[in-house]
């Protein structure tokens, strides 16, 4: 998949090009996203100073270069075609759709998957994922308001004819050529940007904000515009300080597990989604003056990553974060919940060496120089006397994926405080994946696989 055919461009260099020209778009949209761009590569530059072994594993897990362009973006849509198109779309820059995301358990009316690439040299050469949520409109309580916000999105096309058909034009003929690769990258771009003009009056706009701030946010505008680019930071706690110290409005909590000598899973924290102008319809159709208002949608965000967990260390993962916010009934708010955090998370060890014996995590294998000089001395030694040896390195796979509860987080933050609803409805996994038009891919499948191929690559 990642070798294209000739006259093709690979699937690996249209996702390069569309990240890098999401990520300009987003700076002139939200020049605050320039500003967060800036300090990660700052305290990026300080961590990796400050800690040489860091950059050493990171260079062995393929993680060094692709660093500066490492991000994931998120965004919303309406319809089961717009998803269905949408994962056509993914597919042409090598992203398939990884994990099922219920949120509606978090008082959000949406599921969601995450579109990556999903092998090893996809994921090297740049693993740009989108974060994608399909509204729920059968959380709508009012019948009416439900029917007229499905009519709305029925009658909006959110991909340009030339997206559409070099769409088509790739799965036909197995790939995109060179131009027709820019213009993919160009066309596929207006899905994404930003309309100040909502599709709908001022009034029906309030309705459907009424009901849930996220479902106006989906239904109102011409389009899925992107609703935050994240970076990928090595030293989220020094970002976050440095987002203060520069009078960014950084959400309170950071997001996922406590900050570790092992960084694990996802630590996540966002500034405050802007406050933008819109003009509506008047409903005779022309625009007034006074049919002006506003909408805050989109926002910057920062992440670090580190290990993928096995389901027995997710498992474990999740027993924690729930002792956590349980602790005294105060959930992730108040004073005290990094301390909480802390004292939770001391029962998840905290060395490379327990958490890959243990199984917890994934890790990939590879010779030393020792081990470069002389394989044979590899062979006949199981990974771990081989590790002892000195012939074999174990790197922490990274995570690639996302956390529910912490998206859950990073969508009410944005939402304004109030907005939690209790949805009553239960995860509809099968809904999504039919109109998604196929299965998603299961995340722990594909970093034991990751790491088996790293295995079998040293002959264990
Ligand atoms: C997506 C929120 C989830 C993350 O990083 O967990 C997300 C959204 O607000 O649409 O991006
Ligand atoms: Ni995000």
């Amino acid at each position: 998949m990642t070798t294209p055919a000739p006259g093709h461009v690979s699937p690996d260099a249209i996702r390069t090009l569309f990240a890098q020209a999401m990520s300009t778009m987003y700076r002139t949209e939200v020049p605050l996203y320039g500003t967060l761009m800036t300090l990660v590569t700052e305290t990026n530059a300080e961590a990796l100073a400050a800690d040489p072994a860091l950059a050493g594993r990171l260079q062995r897990s393929d993680a060094l270069d692709r660093l500066d362009a490492e991000r994931h973006g998120a965004i919303r849509v309406g319809s089961a075609r717009e998803l269905g198109i949408l994962r056509r779309m993914f597919a042409v820059m090598g992203m398939r759709p990884v994990g099922y995301y219920d949120l509606s358990v978090a008082g959000v009316p949406v599921h969601s998957t995450a579109f990556r690439p999903v092998e090893a040299q996809a994921l090297a050469r740049n693993p740009f994922r989108v974060f994608t949520s399909l509204l729920r409109l059968e959380l709508v309580e009012d019948p009416d308001l439900r029917r007229r916000a499905a009519d709305v999105l029925d009658r909006r096309e959110i991909f340009t004819p030339a997206a559409l058909d070099l769409i088509a034009q790739a799965e036909r003929d197995g790939g995109l050529g060179e131009a027709d690769a820019r213009r993919f990258v160009a066309e596929a771009l207006e899905t994404f940007r930003w309309h100040g003009e909502a599709t709908v009056s001022q009034a029906e706009y309030r309705a459907l904000h009424d009901a849930h701030r996220l479902i106006a946010d989906v239904v109102c505008f011409p389009g899925p515009h992107i609703n935050h680019l994240t970076p990928r930071t090595l030293d989220i706690d020094a970002a976050q300080a440095a987002m203060r110290a520069h009078g960014i409005a950084a959400k309170a909590v950071i997001e996922g597990p406590p900050r570790r000598h092992c960084p694990i899973l996802l630590r996540q924290t966002s500034f405050k989604a802007l406050e933008e102008a819109v003009r509506f319809p008047a409903a005779d159709g022309r625009s007034h003056d006074d049919d002006s208002g506003t909408h805050t949608a989109r926002f910057g965000e920062i992440e670090q990553r580190g290990l993928a967990l096995t389901p027995k260390g997710r498992a474990l993962y999740d027993r924690l974060l729930t002792e956590a916010r349980d602790a005294g009934g105060a959930g992730s708010t108040g004073d005290d919940y990094a301390t909480r955090l802390q004292a939770a998370f001391a029962a998840f060890p905290d060395d490379d060496d327990t958490l890959r014996r243990e199984g917890l995590g994934y890790y990939r294998y590879a010779l030393t120089d020792a081990g470069h000089a002389d394989p044979t001395a590899v062979a006949g030694r199981s990974p771990d006397a081989a590790i002892a040896a000195g012939l074999v390195t174990a790197d922490p796979i990274v995570y690639e994926d996302f956390l529910p509860v912490s998206a859950a987080g990073i969508f009410q933050s944005n939402l304004g405080g109030g907005e939690q609803r209790a949805y009553a409805a239960q995860a509809n996994r099968d809904a999504f994946e039919e109109a998604l038009g196929t299965a998603v891919h299961d995340e722990f499948a594909i970093y034991a696989g990751l790491e088996r191929d790293s295995l079998a690559a040293l002959g264990f």
